[in-house]
């Protein structure tokens, strides 16, 4: 079901419309204006969907701005029909604000298959938060599949300054994490981000590992604490990332997106792909692999970028 662990830096090799090259495409599209009558909406879907929107969220964007342009007598230029297409994309694009409360125990678990960033997102985020004067965190090294894993969580936590809650390669990750949170509390720290492993290979197996792990951070995070889930979509992977997103959420529930490798993708249509069809807000925006290169999720940024092209 999930694809192989990806290699790297692939997104540019794949990808023939990049956002400045969809930007400028879907400009001179607009430029040409309406006037085209249905070939302008046939381009603008085609356009979308390598622009990984996806088809469905491809056809609903061309058909609302059919709509919309219906009833209306008079030509727009093409930076009015730009202002049509993002007022058309932006109230899917919610927000996550993850800036931990610093009066509650929080944790964050973070989800996503394997090689997406998800133990590099969680070493930006701590150094984010540290930087921002959080000093309690804890790294749950909850992906115990790979030995290497652990050891990759653990320089990460030295180099942001995390405690680094960990056992033996293949113990129970549930086990991992419910040290996590003992220790946290015993410690008074704050914060707790742990990884998984993204090797489930099918629902199944995903269902039964991650409900295990869900119910035991329900019960000792209680409703005093905060408990979110994050899931971490590559940016390069389109349409798998979709899948991914899919079945994560609907086999666990998830509270929040941060897609990686923003740098090295193609197109962004993605992110609002996601937020249509699954209503999940983003929080963070993975830009590269230093410790600075994660920023929360802006919606007006996002567009702008989507839509720029010059
Ligand atoms: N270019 C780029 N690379 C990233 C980003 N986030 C993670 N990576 C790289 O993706 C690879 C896999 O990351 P890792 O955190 O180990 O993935 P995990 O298997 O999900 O834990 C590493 O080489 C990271 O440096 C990003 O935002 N941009
Ligand atoms: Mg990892």
């Amino acid at each position: 079901m999930f694809g192989r662990r990806k290699k790297q830096n692939t997104g540019e090799a794949r990808s023939s419309v990049s956002p400045k090259n969809f930007g400028r495409r879907i400009k001179e599209l607009l430029s040409r204006g309406v006037g085209s009558g249905e070939a302008f909406y046939e381009e603008l879907e085609d356009l979308l969907v390598e622009a990984d929107f996806g088809a469905s969220a491809a056809v609903d964007l061309a058909d609302e701005l059919r709509e919309h342009r219906r009833n209306k007598s008079g030509g727009l230029t093409r930076d009015e029909l730009i202002e049509e297409l993002k007022n058309l994309i932006r109230p899917s694009l919610n927000v996550s604000d993850l800036t931990p409360d610093p009066e509650k125990l929080t944790l964050y678990l973070v989800l996503g298959v394997n090689g997406v960033g998800k133990t590099t997102t969680i070493a930006k985020m701590a150094h984010r938060f540290a930087q921002s004067g959080s000093d309690k965190i804890v790294l749950a090294a909850g992906d115990t599949f790979r030995a290497a894993a652990i050891d990759q969580l653990e320089i990460h936590g030295r180099r942001v300054g995390a405690r680094v809650v960990k056992q033996e390669h293949g113990s129970d990750p549930g086990a991992v994490i419910y040290d996590a949170i003992n220790s946290a509390l015993s410690r008074g720290d704050t914060l707790i981000i742990a990884d998984t492993a993204g090797r489930m290979h099918n629902r199944t197996n995903l269902v039964k590992e991650l409900s295990k792990i869900d119910r035991i951070i329900k019960e000792r995070i209680g409703q005093s604490g905060v408990y979110r889930k994050l899931l971490v979509i590559d940016a390069t992977t389109g349409q798998n990332g979709m899948r991914q997103a899919e079945t994560f959420h609907e086999s666990i529930g998830v509270d929040a997106v941060v897609m990686t490798k923003y740098d090295s993708t193609a197109k962004g249509g993605l992110v609002a792909a996601i937020s249509r069809k699954l209503s999940l807000p983003f929080a963070f925006m993975g830009r590269g692999e230093g410790m600075d290169d994660l920023e929360p999720f802006n919606p007006d940024i996002y567009l702008d970028e989507l839509l720029a092209g010059d």
